[in-house]
């Protein structure tokens, strides 16, 4: 059988990401919560018990570096650490240095997010990041976690995609994120900048912490004559935030799949396209955009693949995917970009957003029992982080 294969730098970091609120379980204190329980909630499914991570994390920590990665990405959660404003819950920052201590047990590097999505209801009923202290607040919660960094965390992730956050500010009731996000509010993505800068002010009293934001990159492809078009469109979506990135330690690239810009703006997939059970176009070399375009404006900050997945039914179309994201992410590598790392979305399936329906996981998880069960796509990737060599079988797509 005609094979060869990929070879990836041996200080790489492989792993997989995942978020508190999509993972916990009754994260009761937050906006989200809150939302999926209003009378006449537009969201489909409420998060409930999630995967019960709030418990099993040691679990989670322990199969993940079973299965051979080095790397897990997860996040702090703002609405159990300071559940009323001013108020620090000590037993909530044990409980994140527990997770950072469980990963340093079983050699995994934890990447830790401080804001991915959910805030405490506290924050948002006093405007959320319209509120004009927003960014202060953040960086005061960024103080308030020292001690969960202090315990070794190198890699801080400050704001889990600003773009979609800065578009969802205004429309507290639409369905989040759809990975081809509405406008953004202007002044709410100015004050995510600064929320930003805020909190990497505060983690730079931190020896040794490398922090940076992870964007949504939705590989925007003009069609011919309409690049002025896509332009337009995918500046205050995309460009805008990485363009804030400048200067970072790192730039996260988060990537699923493209969106052709037309005559007319942004189109549906095309008919005969695969599609993913998020109804996204099957399209591995989006990661490879959004690699280019992150690098081009920060202007050479290094990248990291902090999410990349698909949700399927069908775990060899998982594999598949991954071999053409990861093939995306060498080319990119050859052609002289300094990538550092990939971290597939998701660990585990889990709560995205609305429902438990679109699977992303590497490993399942019994809704009754919540019982963990790697896929195959799950050893097949841990197998490739630990040679970090990607075979490509070329008698398959
Ligand atoms: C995002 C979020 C994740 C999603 C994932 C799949 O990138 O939108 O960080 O929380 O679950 O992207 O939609």
């Amino acid at each position: 059988m005609p094979a060869n294969h990929l070879t990836f730098p041996a200080h790489f970091l492989w792993g997989s990401a995942t978020a508190a609120h999509q993972t916990e379980g009754n994260n009761v204190n937050s906006d989200w919560w809150a939302r999926e329980h209003a009378p006449g909630t537009s969201i489909h499914e409420p998060s409930g018990d999630a995967c019960d991570s709030y418990h099993r994390y040691g679990e989670d920590i322990a199969l993940l570096a079973d299965l051979g990665f080095n790397t897990y990405r997860f996040s702090l959660e703002w609405a159990r650490i300071e559940p009323e404003q001013g108020f620090v819950s000590r037993a909530a920052l044990d409980h994140y240095r527990r997770m950072v201590a469980a990963c340093h047990q079983v050699g995994l590097t934890p990447m830790v997010t401080l804001h991915h999505f959910t805030v405490p209801r506290w924050f948002a009923q006093r405007g959320g990041w319209q509120a004009p202290d927003a960014a202060d607040l953040f960086a005061r919660f960024t103080e308030a976690v020292l001690p969960v960094l202090a315990d070794g965390v190198e890699w801080v992730c400050t704001i889990n995609e600003p773009n979609g956050v800065a578009h969802d500010a205004g429309k507290a009731n639409e369905h989040l994120p759809n990975h081809v996000y509405g406008l953004p509010d202007p002044e709410v993505s100015q004050t995510l900048v600064l929320a930003h800068r805020e909190s990497r002010a505060v983690l730079s009293t931190l020896t040794g912490v490398k922090s940076g934001w992870t964007i949504a990159t939705q590989a925007f492809q003009p069609e011919p004559g309409c690049e002025e078009i896509a332009h337009t469109y995918g500046y205050p979506r995309e460009d805008f935030f990485l363009e804030a990135a400048r200067g970072d330690d790192f730039i996260g690239v988060q990537a699923y799949t493209r969106t052709i810009i037309g005559p007319d703006g942004p189109k549906p997939p095309r008919e005969d396209a695969e599609k993913t059970l998020m109804g996204w176009e099957y399209y591995p070399p989006a990661v490879g955009d959004g690699i280019r375009n992150a690098w081009k404006l920060t202007d050479g900050v290094p990248v990291i693949v902090t999410e990349n997945g698909i949700a399927t039914d069908d775990d060899r179309r998982r594999i598949a995917y991954t071999t053409g994201a990861l093939t995306a992410v060498h080319q990119a590598m050859t052609e002289g970009i300094d990538v550092q790392g990939y971290l597939y979305w998701s660990a585990l399936d889990n709560y995205e957003w609305g429902s438990f329906r679109p699977t992303f996981g590497l490993i399942a998880v019994d809704r009754q029992t919540f019982a963990r069960t790697p896929k195959p796509s799950a050893h097949w990737l841990g197998q490739v982080a630990k040679s970090g060599r990607l075979t490509l079988d070329t008698t398959r797509q």
